[in-house]
């Protein structure tokens, strides 16, 4: 006999953990399927800055507790371009701030509040596959420890990230994607150590794209542009350091404190957009629906919007029948979804080496971070985007 619930969600990523917290605080049951264990969906070092629209959401899902004490508030962030430096007052130029608060201790906290309110999160479920999504009666079936187990629901909501099933469960042809991929990858590091600056760097560097960030005021985190050639053991702890001091400012190079990585990885950067992100009663939620090059530091934030209107959708649809906010997701959430792509891939390619694009795209290139660094018009613009743009 099958399992019955409302709303089935797949992946226990941020996405589907704030939908389930979310749904179940409007009265709808749900059920959550995660492939991975517990311990290794919290070891996945990913985002690190919050827009205020997610902050509030999460204060709205009774999540931000600890959020609120630990969180790091940032008025502005940096951008710099060889040996200049220009701050972006954020606070001033659009009234928002940003939090500095890490993926994983959101994704800690949404499960510890699912825990608390005994909601039904399976740690891995394998083989999940979705079935009859184009009827009135979606059934979501897989195998736990061994066994085959079958979930009858009212809704799919696909939370699975971009390698996930529910996009492919999409029958071929229905879905038009949009897609660049860049000729380089980001290899972060995790380090107990001080941040070098109070505030975010993105620096521009002849030698290549670098990111200063933290999660802690003791804990840094740090971005190198790489070659996809490159493997993790070419970058002993030494190198990254040294080349990072490379392509900051001397000033900040030297104060730079470096120690032992407690993790490093290297991520490909990529633009995508699959929609409509609906499918008859398969809603897909976050990275299972789009994915933006980290640089404008959107991912998690449009998973939060998403989910935003998901959960509105939803519960209108479950609780009164109300169908308007299903039929209109897909396009309410691709209206902010393509400009967050518009400012990443900007952002991406104003920070960036593009060394095979050749010396016009070069020039245009300095002309363009030259213009930002002078021109109060654009850092709005880029403000206005950082913090997050109205949902
Ligand atoms: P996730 O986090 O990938 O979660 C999906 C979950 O689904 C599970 N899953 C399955 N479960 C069941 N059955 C299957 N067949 C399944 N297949 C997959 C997975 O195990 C996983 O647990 O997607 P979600 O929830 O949509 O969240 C999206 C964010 O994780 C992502 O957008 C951000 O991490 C992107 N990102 C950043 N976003 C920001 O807003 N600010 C940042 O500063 C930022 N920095 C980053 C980032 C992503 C990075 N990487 C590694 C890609 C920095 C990096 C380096
Ligand atoms: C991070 O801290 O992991 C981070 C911050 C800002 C970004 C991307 C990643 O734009």
């Amino acid at each position: 006999m099958a399992e019955r619930t409302q709303v089935a969600i797949i992946g226990a990523g941020p996405s589907g953990l704030l939908l389930s917290q979310l749904l179940d605080l409007a009265g709808i049951d749900t059920v959550v399927l995660e492939r991975r264990s517990r311990d290794y969906v919290l070891g996945r070092v990913r985002a690190g800055v919050l827009e205020e629209g997610m902050v509030r959401l999460l204060r709205e899902a009774g999540v931000a507790e600890r959020l609120d004490r630990e969180g790091l508030v940032h008025d502005g962030i940096e951008i710099g371009w060889n040996d200049r430096l220009q701050r972006i007052d954020l606070k001033a130029l659009t009234g928002a701030s940003v939090v500095v608060y890490g993926q994983t201790e959101v994704t800690r906290d949404l499960m510890a509040a699912r825990e608390a309110r005994g909601g039904r999160v399976i740690h891995e479920a394998q083989d999940v596959a979705l079935r009859d999504i184009d009827s009135t009666r979606p059934r979501v079936t897989w195998v736990e420890d061994g066994h085959p187990r079958a979930l009858d629901c009212d809704w799919i909501a696909g939370c699975d990230g971009f390698h996930g099933i529910s996009r492919a469960s999409i029958p071929e042809g229905t879905l038009r994607e949009y897609e660049r991929v860049y000729p380089f990858g980001w290899l972060g590091l995790l380090s107990d150590t001080p941040p070098v600056s109070s505030e975010l760097i993105y620096m521009h560097h002849d030698r290549g794209f670098a990111l200063c960030s933290q999660r802690s005021t003791t804990r840094s985190r740090y971005y190198l542009q790489c070659s996809l050639a490159e493997h993790l053991y070419e970058w002993p702890d030494e190198r990254f350091w040294a080349e990072l001091a490379r392509r900051l400012p001397p000033q900040i190079a030297a104060r730079l404190e470096t120690g032992p990585s407690i993790e490093k990885s290297i991520a490909p950067l990529r633009s995508y957009v699959a929609e409509p992100m609906r499918w008859h009663r398969l809603l897909l939620c976050g990275d299972a629906a789009h994915i933006v090059p980290p640089t404008g530091a959107k991912g998690l934030n449009l998973a939060a919007s998403d989910v935003f209107y998901a959960h509105r959708a939803l519960a209108a649809a479950c609780l009164g029948g109300d169908m308007a906010g299903i039929e209109s997701y897909s396009a309410d959430c691709l209206r902010r979804v393509w400009k967050a792509e518009r400012f990443s891939w900007w952002m991406t390619s104003l920070l960036h080496s593009f060394p095979d694009d050749g010396p016009f795209a070069a020039k245009i290139q300095a002309a363009e971070l030259d213009y930002l660094l002078g021109s109060p018009a654009l850092q709005e613009s880029l403000a206005e985007n950082y913090v997050g743009l109205p949902y």
